[in-house]
């Protein structure tokens, strides 16, 4: 062993000591995001049509089940769904079943008249807030009345309507980039009545985008709800 002079033990030790000891208190203030209070946001939650998730779904890179609610998401005190009532443009504009102005319509109910159908393959839906807002969470409720694993899940936001300027991708599951938009490597979902939140971190933008390719029951492409947690971008 070397022999290192003690003082330049001690200083490295009191340098990992203040990064342990200080580390959660900067981390802390990064989160109240510049002193604004965070509260945990308001999701009404549909009516659950089965318990618990099936074992066999052969899917790969697929998300083990929390095996209890998800917890509270925390974001800036006057966060509300901005989507709730918001004009939705899709690739498919006759749906096989429903209206794609159900996508915002406040209705998460996994029933028969409660999802609008798209299209088989990779089919996507743009909502339109109007203006820009800071966005801190996505919740998709694509399909809840059986358990299913919809593929190719990319949402993108943009400044645009046409998806081109100023684009951030948060979140791709489409780990072989089957649907074109860069290989993801988030994972596979089983659908519940939770819907997926996907953690937006105050992205600022007006557009939001949904892929979906898809799932382990059919080649269509469903939706129930999509809101979008945000505040007017000041
Ligand atoms: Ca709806
Ligand atoms: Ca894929």
């Amino acid at each position: 062993m070397k022999n290192y002079p003690i003082s330049v033990l001690s200083v490295t030790s009191l340098i990992f000591i203040c990064v342990l000891v200080f580390t959660p208190v900067f981390a802390q203030d990064n989160k109240t995001d510049n002193n604004q209070d965070l509260v945990p946001i308001d999701i009404k939650l549909p009516k659950p049509m089965f318990i618990g998730t099936p074992q066999n779904m052969q899917v790969p890179n697929l998300e083990k089940p929390l095996g209890k609610l998800r917890p509270a998401f925390l974001a800036p005190k006057g966060t509300k769904n901005v989507a709730l009532g918001k004009p939705v443009a899709s690739t498919d504009e006759e749906p096989i079943i429903g209206e794609i102005s159900m996508i915002t319509d406040d209705d998460r109910e996994a029933s028969d008249g409660s999802f609008v159908e798209l299209g088989p393959f990779t089919q996507y839906i743009t909502i339109d807030l109007g203006s820009k807002h800071d966005i801190y969470a996505i919740v998709l409720w694509h399909f809840h009345k059986q358990p299913r694993v919809y593929f190719d899940i990319v949402v993108q936001v943009a400044d645009d309507s046409d998806i081109i300027t100023n684009v951030r991708t948060i979140f791709n599951n489409d780990y072989d980039n089957s649907s074109g938009q860069g290989v993801g490597s988030d994972m596979h979902y089983v659908e519940t009545a939770e819907g997926k939140l996907i953690d937006a971190k105050g992205v600022q933008a007006r557009y939001v985008r949904c892929y979906s390719n898809g799932n382990t029951n059919n080649d269509l492409n469903h939706y129930i709800e999509v809101e979008v947690y945000g505040k007017p971008a000041k």
